[in-house]
């Protein structure tokens, strides 16, 4: 893997880079579209194509479970196995696991847990995770972290700070296929300053192509998590891509940006779009609602996704009431080809030096106070 600086923001702490994986190369900041069972929900590899997604990031535990990774493996990797040839991004599991709740039990050597699938028992610890990894043959592999939920007490986000980082060093040890998969390291801490910058230090002095924040967006006030980037992301080399996990929000990219992160990933677009709710730059629109009952106009009038160039929120609206699969494609195709193509507006900005200037314009007609 490569990265690149190409540009600074002059008047924010974003950059405009390029990553270049085995399967391409790509502008950062960059949003990757989440598919977590190696597909993005309703999305074709030539739809997700056309709306310009370079990177998508899908899931070491899903993919465990079900189909396991040894048919992976003897499907020639995953890429190969959903015919995708753009870079995959495969996040450790650790999150996931994590979220079981009653479901599981962690110690030092890793987690053992039930699969909310038909309630078996597994284990997966910072050596499995990266075994797995290995076997799906993505470009970008996460490490085994402990990402505990929000709120939690300063000793046991201690505790788990210095267990991500034991298990980062677990992982950087099983990793076998340096030439062809980088490995990312995960800063967790919480909402305390001190065990950031404590796991910051930490997960550095190991030395990743590639660093995450982890731990955001789990339940705290927004002000926090932007706090928290602030005094978080100076502490992460400069030449290295940052990468805000599982986050977020059409502001949250602007936020993340103009605080120096290169990458992002959520399943907010896809999953809203399943709910008959859609992004417009002025603002969400639920086209499931009657008032678009007879409104012949498309998604978003200013949007040239396929969707918008060919339907209209009326008949989409219909397609969505009746339960006909056509209605959520073509919302998950709006709302991916929105977020892709709103980090392509966020590229020029840097390049052009008017991200704030964008954001402000943005927020005003999105309808976002400012933060
Ligand atoms: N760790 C991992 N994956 C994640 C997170 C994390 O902390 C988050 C938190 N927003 C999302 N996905 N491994
Ligand atoms: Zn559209």
């Amino acid at each position: 893997m490569n990265f690149n600086i190409l540009k600074k923001s002059a008047n924010t702490s974003a950059r405009l880079g390029e990553l270049e994986t085995l399967h391409g190369s790509f502008a950062t900041p960059v949003f990757m579209p989440v598919g977590t069972q190696a597909t993005v929900k309703t999305m074709t590899p030539d739809e997700l194509k056309e709306i310009g997604a370079k990177i998508i990031l899908s899931n070491t535990y899903h993919l465990y479970l079900r189909p396991g990774h040894e048919i992976i493996r003897e499907a020639g990797g995953l890429h190969k196995f959903m015919n995708w040839d753009g870079s995959i991004l495969t996040d450790s599991g650790g999150f996931q696991v994590f979220s079981l709740g009653e479901l599981r039990e962690i110690n030092e050597e890793g987690v053992t847990f039930r699969s909310h699938i038909d309630g078996s028992i597994h284990f997966i610890g910072p050596e499995t995770s990266v075994e797995i990894q290995n076997a799906l043959g993505s470009d970008i592999m996460m490490a085994f972290d402990e990402c505990i939920p929000y709120p939690a007490t300063f000793e046991y986000v201690l505790s788990s700070v210095e267990r991500t980082t034991r298990w980062a060093e677990r992982c950087q040890k099983a990793h076998n296929n340096i030439d062809t998969q980088t490995l990312f390291g995960i800063v967790q801490g919480g909402v305390y300053k001190e065990l950031r910058r404590k796991s910051a230090i930490d997960i550095v002095s190991l030395g990743f192509e590639g660093y995450a924040i982890g731990g955001l967006s789990v339940g705290e006030p927004k002000k926090e998590m932007y706090d928290m980037l602030d005094f978080t992301v100076p502490l992460l080399p400069d030449d290295k891509p940052r990468y805000l996990m599982g986050v977020g929000t059409p502001e949250d990219l602007f936020e993340g940006v103009i605080r120096g992160i290169d990458m992002f990933d959520c399943v907010l677009p896809t999953r809203i779009a399943r709910h008959g709710t859609v992004f417009t730059k002025k603002g969400k629109l639920v086209v499931r609602n009657a008032a678009y009952a007879r409104d012949f106009t498309p998604l978003d009038p200013s949007c040239d996704c396929y969707a918008c160039k060919n339907f209209t929120r009326a008949y989409i609206r219909h397609l969505i009431n009746v339960g006909e699969i056509l209605g959520i494609r073509l919302t998950t195709i709006h709302n991916l080809h929105f977020l892709v193509t709103l980090m392509q507006e966020i590229q020029k900005a840097i390049e052009g030096d008017y991200l704030l200037e964008l954001k402000d314009e943005f927020y005003a007609n999105f309808g976002i106070l400012q933060y």
